[in-house]
């Protein structure tokens, strides 16, 4: 009787093991929505600058300059965007207005855009021509629309928001759908303002409603990222180099960021581990030293190797990178900027060709809850939605990763898992050489990828440790190049 009872509780534990289900860490902080993890998985888009000011040599038109002076003749979107497309790019941002408030579409609301140009006889419209292009290529589209308008008689009054709220429905009913909305942070200053020519100060906090603004724009495309200074979708990342913080959080918290404050650029790179809400940075950075086309400029295009140095220091530190690749007076992307582009994407594919990680065999210290589903495999398994992880409480941990024979390691890229909350504070990479462990690189934070160009070395066995996380960390990805 004793034996038939001790007999059944053991069963019924031995069932409940093997039965026993476990279950995933819940979310740690703030955590991307979906249309921010579709953002990161972007990894690369365009930023286009092209407006009147590609033809008068200037960054920052006054206001003043005559339509007539648009005639991109050899105007070719396809062009563009076949480029863009090459290169590896996912979308494209095009500055339909930028200050100098000239517009690439023929809005209703203003005679200062392409309808009063030579550009078509006036009858162009660039905004429809580069979305549709998009559409045909499958890239996705987003809208820079200035807030700052120093074409405007009533910038500064209430009536020039509502013209500008009036684009803004106009475009995303027009050229939808839109992906992202960067809203540019320089706002107010001297300006034509339809010939007073004089100083406007706005008070960028109020001025603009922005709640309003930004409502009226999510009930039009509920998905929409919003780029700007502080997001809320994306945050700008401080500089305009193409530099993201070595230590790079994808949090932060929103009243902490206003423009004017004392060391807020810092802020912006590196985000803050303890921030409360998700918004990443953006890496906005341009291949020339202008944002805008000029010819002076056709030698300074970035190479190559500088493209792929800034890819490393944006979606290598886990941001995405917003290149600029501004259209001549033709209406073209200069071939200069071509073949910079061809080069990158060359350098991409070679440096990135056999991930060697594919065909180890990965093994850790331990595994959440000893099940199948959080072990080392899964960062090798080529499946973003699964990932190595320990129990609740630990915090520390390593996987190890045997290639069989040896390879020659220059990178290792790491990606976290997250969709529950970002929580890698640092860790190392070593790689055994003879009978030793020997570091060969280390970093602090993850996110959603991490491209450690480390001391290129002959080894068959790399061990990944995660040396500090803010709760239990979730890898999804190690590749090894
Ligand atoms: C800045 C602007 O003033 C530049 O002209 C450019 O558009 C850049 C992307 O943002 O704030």
């Amino acid at each position: 009787m004793v034996r038939v009872t001790i007999f059944a509780s053991l069963s019924v534990i031995f069932l409940s093991c093997a039965t026993r289900e476990v279950l995933p860490p819940t979310p740690f902080g703030p955590t991307p929505s979906e249309s921010q993890l579709e953002w990161h998985a972007m990894e690369m888009n365009a930023f286009v600058h092209f407006s009147l000011n590609t033809f008068t040599g200037k960054e920052w038109g006054f206001g003043d300059e005559k339509p007539t002076l648009f005639d991109p003749k050899s105007f070719n979107a396809d062009q563009w965007i076949e480029a863009f497309k090459n290169t590896g790019f996912k979308g494209v941002i095009l500055t339909c207005k930028h200050h100098d408030g000239f517009c690439l579409w023929p809005t209703e609301f203003s005679e200062h855009s392409v309808k009063k140009s030579p550009f078509k006889n006036g009858q162009g419209d660039v905004v429809k021509d580069v979305s549709e292009a998009c559409k045909r290529k499958g890239l996705k589209f987003g809208i820079y629309l200035s807030p700052w308008d120093r074409n405007r008689a009533d910038y500064g009054e209430a009536g020039y928001v509502e013209y500008y709220r009036n684009q803004l429905k106009e475009l995303f009913t027009s050229y939808g759908p839109v992906f992202e909305m960067w809203f540019d942070g320089a706002n107010g200053g001297d300006g034509y303002y339809g010939g007073a020519n004089e100083k406007r100060t706005i008070n960028g906090a109020t001025y603009y409603d922005w709640p309003t603004t930004l409502n009226l724009v999510r009930e039009m495309e509920p998905d929409i990222i919003f780029f700007s200074d502080a997001g809320p979708g994306v945050r700008w990342v401080g500089n305009e180099r193409g530099i993201a913080g070595e230590t790079n959080w994808c949090t932060i918290s929103p009243d902490t960021l206003f423009a004017g404050k004392a060391g807020i650029q810092e802020l912006l790179n590196v985000g803050h581990e303890n921030g409360t809400a998700w918004i990443p940075a953006e890496v906005d950075v341009s291949i020339r030293p202008g944002w805008f086309y000029h010819a002076h400029e056709d030698s300074l295009v970035k190479s190559p190797e500088q493209l792929f140095e800034i890819y490393l220091t944006s979606v290598g530190r886990g941001s995405t990178l917003l290149l600029n690749i501004p259209p001549d007076m033709r209406g073209l992307i200069h071939e200069n900027d071509i073949r910079s582009l061809q080069g990158f994407r060359k350098m991409l594919d070679d440096e990135f060709r056999t991930n060697i990680a594919a065909n180890a065999t990965a093994t850790s210290n331990a595994h959440r809850g000893d099940a199948d589903t959080f072990d080392a495999s899964r960062t090798i398994d080529e499946n973003h939605e699964t990932y190595w992880s320990l129990d609740d409480e630990s915090t520390s941990g390593y996987v190890e990763l045997d290639l069989e024979q040896s390879h020659f390691i220059k990178y290792v890229i790491l990606q976290e898992y997250i969709k529950l909350g970002q929580r890698v504070r640092s860790f190392k990479i070593e790689a055994k050489v003879g009978d030793t462990w020997k570091t060969i690189g280390a970093g602090t934070t993850i996110g959603y990828k991490r491209i450690l160009r480390v001391e290129p070395t002959e080894t068959n066995k790399i061990r990944v440790s995660i040396t500090d996380a803010k709760a239990c960390p979730l890898i999804s990805t190690i590749d090894l190049y």
